[in-house]
């Protein structure tokens, strides 16, 4: 058995996010570009998903009748690389390759060459417009697949972002979830005041999304998007939907950015950055688990 099948079952899911978190943030370092800050507040999100709830295999990945999932934060792609790596999509020594011109891991996702991508990524706000097309084609196929997408908090001031909350309950989709990870910070944020250039505010701080989801008609669900427990019913609750409501579901996701390693979290400055050999010693102490230092 692989190290991925051993993890697959009952691991322990705070055990799986640290051993993702520290693919991150020391892949990134020895390719000397990336994405830290958004894959990390994400990490939780998507252990739960790719390890309790989407129905998968990574031995098939594209299996038709398979659960979708994308990312349309497509920055965060090595967060994506290093769950799908843990799950058996490919091996963890691949992620030594990311962001290589001839590799498998693009530094925002492909669709075309890596296993376990079910939508390419990157430009950002358009992510859950593919999801709500995949689920409208399952519901027209007749299948069941359940439609996950995550989009970031910045992500949502893009327009095309709003013509699917618009549309998806018209069209009934509840078997499209929309998981927005709330972390509070984008890449460099508005100022908060006329000439004050360096407080980088909230995305979103200004709207209550829960209020304008509800008005759309949305199903609402708002966590902590680290508290493992709250996402995995957050995550259940979703999935009973499916087929039986005709109204699509968001997880408002609160999360915190660069979460799980003490320099990077809570800035923007650690939005994208390589650490330095000092810093991954940090991370590494950080991100140690209960079976030792990583
Ligand atoms: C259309 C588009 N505009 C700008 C960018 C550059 N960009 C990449 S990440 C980012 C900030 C995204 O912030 P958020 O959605 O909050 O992501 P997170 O905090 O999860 O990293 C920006 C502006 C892009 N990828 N696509
Ligand atoms: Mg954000």
């Amino acid at each position: 058995m692989s190290v991925a099948e051993s993890l697959v079952e009952g691991a322990p899911l705070a055990e799986l996010s640290r051993r993702a978190r520290w693919h991150v943030i020391n892949t990134v370092a020895s390719s000397k570009a990336g994405h830290i800050g958004g894959p990390l507040s994400a990490m939780d999100l998507l252990v739960a998903l790719y390890f309790r709830r989407l129905r998968i295999d990574p031995a098939a990945p594209d299996d038709p009748d398979r659960d979708r999932f994308i990312l349309s934060k497509g920055h965060s792609a090595i967060g994506l690389y290093s769950v799908l790596a843990l799950r058996g999509y490919f091996p963890e020594t691949e992620l030594a390759t990311f962001d290589h011109g001839d590799s498998r891991l693009q530094g925002h996702p492909d669709m075309l060459i890596t296993p376990g991508v079910d939508s390419s990524t990157g430009s950002l706000g358009q992510g859950l417009s593919s999801g709500a097309g995949m689920a409208l084609a399952a519901k027209r196929l007749g299948k069941d697949f359940h439609t996950w997408v995550m989009v970031g908090d910045g992500e949502i001031e893009e327009g095309m972002v709003w013509e699917t909350v618009i549309s998806a309950p018209r069209f009934g989709l509840d078997n499209l979830t929309l998981i927005v990870d709330l972390n509070g910070l984008q890449q460099y944020g508005w100022p908060a005041a006329p000439g004050d250039r360096f407080d980088r505010s909230e995305p979103m701080g200004h709207v209550d999304l829960q209020k304008v989801f509800t008005g759309f008609g949305w199903n609402v669900l708002t966590i902590d998007g680290h508290d493992f427990d709250a996402i995995l019913t957050a995550y259940a609750d979703a999935d009973a939907r499916r087929g039986a409501t005709g109204v699509p579901t968001v997880i408002i996701a609160k999360t915190t950015k660069g979460e799980g390693v003490s320099f990077t979290r809570g800035t923007y400055k650690w939005h994208n950055g390589v650490a330095t050999p000092e810093q991954l010693e940090i991370a590494r102490r950080d991100l140690a688990t209960a079976e030792g230092e990583r």
